[in-house]
């Protein structure tokens, strides 16, 4: 046995979206240590909670370390250990006998939130197996930004926070706790230390509104109507860049025409945010040169998604903050393979389609299948049957919007495979689950495909247990056994090589050099136009009859009706200390945040009798579910929030341990979705609260 502690370098994932990087410290194959790593680029040596634990997934004595077959009936808890032969054959068998019953796109293909490569390898998976189904939760994260913002500007605008900002609005992003793609918080905080001013758009008072120069406490759900007033107060007060506007939006007259109805006095009474702070803000807003706004998830939990990210992106344009340095801008890849070519998209030409969410109208570009939908064809053969399942890295009893549809669902699959590092509520439902190997146990690249403009290194620091294999490698295998294995490597390590080809670098050499960042090139524009048919950016879309889409974004009511007997409006925020349903069995973490915390005003609180800690039972039309209270001054009165992503790793397997007690999607319905993206409403739903 070794002595000494061996210091590794490699970046964080897993936790989060991932970005820091950071020093392991090694010693006889375990990490002993974890520290940010101060040559980081996104981090410059922050490191958050989660990340300086993250090497406790490892070890854990309850992890899962071999294939299980199930062996009783769906959901009960029992299990046999299988070889991966035997695993992997059985996945590849049943799948195979699906397609030929029904089809390839009767077997879809489960993603969750992004969390490396293997993301990629999945939807290579399924065009290679001829599926066009891939699932995925980006209904309700990101592709509403990313795939309005190519609609309406032709790339996805992602806040610049590596060039000075004279103003930053956060506008439904905490931050500090979430960290969200790599927007790591410390690049913020040393701009803020510098001068930068900060608008916080948040129902509750997150930590960054200490430093911030105004908090707008709106009405969760309301963003796309105080959006519209930011743009009435711009256009009327002519605070917008005319020769941006002229030169470079299509449509202009008509938006201005349009949201002269939105004024801040009519917002305020449906956001309530006064008519003065409205004011203030926008003005602000667009004095700033340049302003950066950063947008977060609750922009997309609602099914106005499309009108707010919309909204949004007109607001940056007629500011004149589009793809300036310091404001939003169109991150460019590195020079590295695309990733058309990675899923080789190629050889499923007819996806877009053929794809389920292709019969319900969806937007165009938008490639994955919303949960939604997924379960209608599952349960409903709409628009056709869906019989298989191959999940990874995702917990969909948890993160898809109704768990009780989704336990319907996944119950009902003729197959369902998953794999995962630990037992979950999802993987207790199906018949084969796999041990994947996680980060710091494989080579891995963070960041690609994710539209930042740049890679990150993640080499491997510690050997995984002998039968935990890393995503890749178990796509790779199962690649051979269900689709043309020449189209697959001996070595699946080889895809990293290939990734890296075009930069001229092996993946050893990437690690060497830790990152690799696309160029800038600000005002993109200027050489050719837009990326829109009318190469301008489009304040009206052009394409808008040709797709069914509406012309120009507007407030259309409240994401749920107002109900009497649901007099509270409930909200949640990602926790500091989890990732979505993910850890909550790490020890370090747990103690950090042992309960589900619903935070109440302490007047709401006093009118309900309720007390700090007491357990209350938060319900909507919906369902009911229990968390503890937690009284904070910072939220509305009219608003609780509630924590996300909780079932009880300690809990009795033959429950799926837990899954209904604490879950906030038993609050959640797919009964209105958007149109464009068919986003649920996750936040904004009136509710009701009491003491148990
Ligand atoms: N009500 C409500 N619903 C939500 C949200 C919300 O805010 N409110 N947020 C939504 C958003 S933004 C997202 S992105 C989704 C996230 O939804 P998911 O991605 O489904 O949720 P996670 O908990 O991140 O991850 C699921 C699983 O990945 C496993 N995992 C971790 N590392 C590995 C690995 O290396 N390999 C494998 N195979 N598994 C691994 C974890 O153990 C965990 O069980 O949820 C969405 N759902
Ligand atoms: N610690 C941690 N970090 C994470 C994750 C995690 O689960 N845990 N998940 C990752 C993922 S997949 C994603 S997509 C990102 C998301 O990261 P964020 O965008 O920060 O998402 P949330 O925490 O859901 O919401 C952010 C803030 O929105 C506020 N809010 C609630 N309702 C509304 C509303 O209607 N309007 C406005 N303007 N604000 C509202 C909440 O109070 C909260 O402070 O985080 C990533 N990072
Ligand atoms: S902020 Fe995210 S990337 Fe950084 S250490 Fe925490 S979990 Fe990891
Ligand atoms: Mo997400």
């Amino acid at each position: 046995m070794s002595e000494e502690i061996i210091w590794k370098k490699t970046h964080c994932a897993r936790m989060d979206h991932g970005g820091c990087a950071l020093l392991v410290g090694v010693k006889d194959n375990r990490i002993v240590s974890i520290k940010g790593d101060p040559d980081g680029f996104l981090n410059q040596g922050y490191i958050c909670p989660k990340g300086a634990l993250s090497g406790e997934r490892l070890n854990h004595p309850s992890r899962l370390r071999r294939p299980l077959r199930r062996a009783g009936a769906r959901g009960e808890g029992k299990w046999q250990p299988i070889s991966w032969e035997e695993a992997l054959g059985t996945i590849a068998e049943n799948l195979r006998a699906i397609r030929e019953k029904h089809g390839a796109r009767a077997v879809a293909f489960g993603v969750g939130m992004p969390k490396g490569l293997d993301h990629f390898f999945q939807i290579r998976l399924a065009n290679l197996f001829g599926s066009p189904n891939v699932v995925a939760s980006q209904d309700v994260c990101h592709a509403p930004r990313e795939i309005t913002g190519i609609h309406t500007c032709g790339f996805y605008p992602v806040v610049d926070l590596h060039h000075k900002s004279a103003l930053v609005v956060l506008w439904g992003s905490n931050i500090t706790s979430t960290n969200e793609e790599g927007e790591i918080n410390s690049l913020l905080m040393r701009q803020l230390k510098e001068g930068t001013d900060l608008i916080v758009i948040d129902p509750r008072r997150i930590d960054l509104v200490s430093k911030a120069k105004m908090w707008l406490r709106l009405r969760p759900g309301t963003d796309a109507a105080l959006a519209l007033a930011f743009l009435n107060v711009i256009i009327e007060e002519g605070l917008y860049d005319r020769e941006f506007v002229e030169k470079w939006t299509h449509g202009f007259p008509d938006l201005a025409r349009h949201v002269r109805d939105y004024t801040p006095e009519k917002m305020a009474g449906v956001t309530w945010v006064p008519a003065d702070d409205i004011r203030r803000a926008a003005r602000a807003y667009a004095a700033a040169k340049p302003a950066a706004l950063q947008w977060g998830n609750p922009i997309e939990h609602n099914i106005h998604t499309f009108d707010a990210t919309r909204a949004l992106i007109c607001l940056m344009a007629v500011t004149g903050n589009l793809d300036v340095p310091g404001g939003n801008v169109e991150a460019r890849d590195p020079k590295i393979m695309g990733l058309g070519p990675f899923v080789r998209a190629d050889l499923i030409p007819e996806k877009r389609k053929e794809m389920i969410s292709a019969y319900h109208g969806i937007i165009p570009r938008l490639m994955t299948v919303s949960p939604a939908y997924f379960r209608k064809a599952v349960l409903e053969g709409v628009p056709y049957p869906v019989r298989g399942f191959y999940a990874m890295c995702s917990n969909p009893m948890l993160s898809y919007a109704d768990s009780e549809l989704t336990y319907k669902a996944l119950t009902s699959l003729d197959f369902f495979a998953i794999s995962d590092v630990f037992m979950t509520p999802s993987a207790a439902l199906a018949d084969i689950v796999l041990p994947a190997a996680t980060s710091f146990e494989y080579d891995d690249i963070g960041h690609y495909g994710i539209g930042h403009g740049y890679i990150l290194a993640r080499p491997q620091v510690v050997e995984p247990p002998e039968e935990c294999w890393p995503d890749p490698k178990i796509i790779n295998e199962l690649g051979k056994l269900m689709t043309p294995p020449e189209l697959w490597h001996d070595d699946w390590r080889r895809f990293l090589d290939d990734l890296l080809a075009p930069a001229g670098l092996t993946y050893g050499e990437f690690c060497q050099r830790g990152y690799l960042k696309g160029p800038d090139i600000p005002r993109g524009y200027e050489a050719k136009g837009f990326k829109t048919p009318t190469t301008k950016v489009e304040l009206v879309l052009s394409v808008a009859e040709k797709f069914r889409l509406k012309p120009l974004p507007s407030f259309d009511g409240f994401p749920e009706a107002e109900d009497d007997s649901y007099p509270l409006l409930l909200t949640s925020a990602k926790s500091r200390y989890y990732l979505h349903s993910s850890y909550r069995w790490i020890e370090r973490l747990r103690k950090l945040r042992p309960e589900p915390l619903v935070e109440i005003h302490p007047e709401t609180a006093k009118g309900l009798g309720i007390s700090e800690g007491d357990e209350v039972l938060i319900e909507t039309p919906r369902g009911g579910i229990i968390q503890k209270a937690r009284l904070c001054e910072g939220i509305d009165p009219r608003v609780v929030c509630a924590a996300h992503g909780w079932w009880f790793p300690e809990g009795d397997p033959a429950t799926q341990y837990e899954w209904r007690r604490s879950n906030f999607n038993m609050l959640t319905s797919v009964e209105r979705l958007g149109k464009e993206y068919a986003t649920p409403n996750l936040k904004a739903l009136p509710c009701r609260i009491r003491k148990l």
